[in-house]
């Protein structure tokens, strides 16, 4: 038997890390390097051109006056504490940037890939994926120091998966339970070009990031600090 047939790549991968989707929760799903470089720089570019766009990039003010340390934007809708809106009211008034059609198509194989059957006991919720279309998506940059607190997704009016993606220095990602903002929780590291999917039973769990590691943006990434996270959502709102 040939030396390629006994060692198949999948098995001889050094680093777990790119050992194909890992279930972390029913409905919760982590696909690490599922983005290439080539389209996580191609993303950092467009994110570039959305900082140009009718409204910057802005660390939003919660209710009780605390100002996140994550920076927001936002395309298909405006998402501030804790609504959805066409124009950033809580901005500068201007009208959010339209939802990507290949955001659309990205969001949809996202879906597919995390839930499609698989040999690691996934839930197979492909009539999830088929027609997912994801209207809404919050793009946070995280500079030196930022974190985000636990909390849940809950301003959609649908449970649609949320659709996770991760570009430039790695995170510690907390991911809890529905029922408190404390354990039992899994901490899980996202890197960059790492996908992470939530729906099902997990869509509602808290979730939360901790820290973000200094310095450890991947050659290539198109970042050269910070991380940004996408993250698509269905709102159920017309
Ligand atoms: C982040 N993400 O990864 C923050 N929410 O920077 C989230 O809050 C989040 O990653 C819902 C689903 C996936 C997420
Ligand atoms: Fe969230």
């Amino acid at each position: 038997m040939s030396e390629d047939a006994l060692f198949p790549l999948t098995l001889i991968q050094p680093d777990t890390h790119d050992a194909g989707p890992r279930v972390i929760a029913p409905g919760a799903v982590h696909v690490p390097g599922w983005l290439s470089l080539e389209q996580q720089r191609w993303i950092v570019q467009r994110f570039g051109e959305w900082t140009h766009g009718p409204v910057p990039l802005r660390a939003a003010t919660l209710p009780g006056g605390h100002r996140m340390s994550v920076r927001t934007l936002c395309l298909g809708w405006h998402w501030q504490p804790y609504r959805y809106t066409r124009e950033a009211t809580d901005v500068n008034g201007r009208p959010v940037l339209e939802f990507p059609e290949w955001m659309v198509r990205l969001g949809r194989k996202a879906v597919a890939d995390a839930y499609l059957p698989g040999p690691e006991g996934n839930e197979a919720l492909p009539e999830l994926a088929g027609n997912y279309t994801p209207d809404a998506a919050l793009v946070n940059f995280y500079d030196r120091g930022a974190t985000m607190g636990m909390h849940q997704d809950k301003d959609e009016r649908s449970n649609a998966p949320v659709v996770s993606l991760s570009i430039g220095e790695t995170c510690l990602f907390r991911f809890g339970n529905t029922q408190t903002r404390t354990k039992p929780y899994t901490d899980v590291e996202l890197r960059s070009g790492d996908l992470f999917v939530f729906g099902g039973a997990s869509r509602f769990s808290y979730h939360g990031i901790p820290k973000v590691l200094p310095g450890t943006c991947p050659e290539g990434c198109g970042l050269s600090h910070g991380r940004i996270n996408i993250t698509m959502r269905v709102t159920g709102l017309s």
